[in-house]
Order: structure tokens, then C-alpha cells, then sequence
């Protein structure tokens, strides 16, 4: 897998007047070098054309994009990878699917999951929320920068920090351990995209 350290995530809530593929740009512009495609309310003929799309754009800039929830549009638009949560496809049969190739994100909240992924295999984790959020309905209760000093102290594959986290926390993220984040709402949400994703990458920077 590609490192990575600034992975944006697709939310069209925060941007209802705008197209997408235009704010991905911009996000990639200003430094994102992963991006996921995560629309919960949009059929699957939707989510196949808006993934096909993106997966151009994402070549274009040589960047990685990854699908949320659904093996099958990954595999059909030949995305480079899937995240899934808790209770998605479990990791194991994703991986039959896809084959040793594809990139395989697991969301985690506690250290028994994170172990759990990186034991079945997972190229990254993430971990979160890390701070309260809105963007996810059914989210789960915060799990605090204790969880991310954890994860560091404990596993070995590639985590992202996600969940709530913005400019002004952002640091607290960093001097936790995390070297990569996840972000929806403050970026692809901000007035400016293209410069809300390169001050990220620019505190990333200071972190590598
Ligand atoms: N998983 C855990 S928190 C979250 C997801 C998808 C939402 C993060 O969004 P934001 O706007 O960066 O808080
Ligand atoms: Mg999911």
C-alpha cells in the first residue's frame, strides 16, 4: 500500500451546492493523498457512477480511493480499496473477494478490534471517533486521544486518527502519535477546501 497521511472522505451534506468531483479535487489539491467515497444515502446506481468517477479523478493525481461499505462497486470500478466497519463484510471473506492486492480499511474502537484487524490482515485501521461529531449518524461515543496513545503503543500496521478532528485539535491528534488523519466536515466543508487540506497536510508535515 501507498502511505498516506491526508484522507478525505466524501460528505455531500456539507457541500449541497457544489459537485463533488470538484471539491475532491480541491481537497487533493491542497494535499490530500487518499480519498474515500462514503455516501450512506445514495442508491447503488448511484454510488457506481459518483465511484467511477471518482476513481478517474483519483488516477489523474495518482491518489489512492477507497470505497466505504461495498465490495462489489469496488471491485466494479476497480477501486484500490474498501473500508468497512464493525458490522460490514467481515475482513476475512472482504479479502477472499478482493485478493491479497486490494487495500483493506477497518474502522476500530476499541484495542480488541484494532488487534483483531491487523491479526486478520487489515492495511490500516481507523480509530475513532477520536472527538464528538455530527458527521456520523449512529456513531459511537468518543474515545478520546487515549485510544490513538493505544493503538501506538500497540499495533503495527498503518492507523488513521478520525472523528471530530479539526484545525484547532488537530495537534492534540498528532503529539498523541497519530501520523495520519481522516477528515469529512472540516475539509470538504470548509469555505476554502483546497487551503483547509494543506494546513492539515502542512501539521501533518511537522509529524514526518
Ligand atoms: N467514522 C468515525 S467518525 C466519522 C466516521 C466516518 C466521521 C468523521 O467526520 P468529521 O466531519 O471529520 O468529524
Ligand atoms: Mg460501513
Amino acid at each position: 500500500m501507498k502511505d498516506f497521511s491526508l484522507y478525505v472522505i466524501t460528505g455531500e451534506q456539507f457541500y449541497p451546492h457544489r459537485h463533488y468531483l470538484e471539491v475532491i479535487e480541491e481537497a487533493i489539491q491542497g494535499g490530500a493523498d487518499m480519498v474515500q467515497l462514503r455516501e450512506k444515502k445514495k442508491t447503488k446506481r448511484e454510488l457506481l457512477d459518483m465511484a467511477r468517477q471518482l476513481k478517474a479523478l483519483c488516477d489523474r493525481y495518482k491518489v489512492p480511493f477507497i470505497v466505504n461499505d461495498h465490495v462489489d462497486i469496488a471491485l466494479a470500478v476497480d477501486a484500490d480499496g474498501v473500508h468497512l466497519g464493525q458490522d460490514d463484510l467481515p475482513l476475512e471473506e472482504a479479502r477472499k473477494i478482493l485478493g491479497p492486492d486490494k487495500i483493506i480499511g477497518i474502522s476500530t474502537h476499541n484495542l480488541e478490534e484494532a488487534k483483531r484487524a491487523e491479526e486478520g490482515g487489515a492495511d490500516y485501521i481507523g480509530v475513532g471517533p477520536v472527538f464528538p461529531t455530527n458527521t456520523k449518524e449512529d456513531v459511537v461515543d468518543p474515545v478520546g486521544l487515549e485510544y490513538v496513545r493505544q493503538v501506538v503503543e500497540h499495533i503495527r500496521i498503518p492507523f488513521v486518527a478520525i472523528g471530530g478532528i479539526k484545525l484547532h485539535n488537530v495537534d492534540q491528534v498528532l503529539k498523541a502519535g497519530a501520523k495520519r488523519i481522516c477528515i469529512v466536515s472540516a475539509i470538504v466543508g470548509a469555505e476554502n477546501v483546497k487551503e483547509a487540506a494543506c494546513a492539515f497536510a502542512r501539521k501533518l508535515e511537522t509529524v514526518r
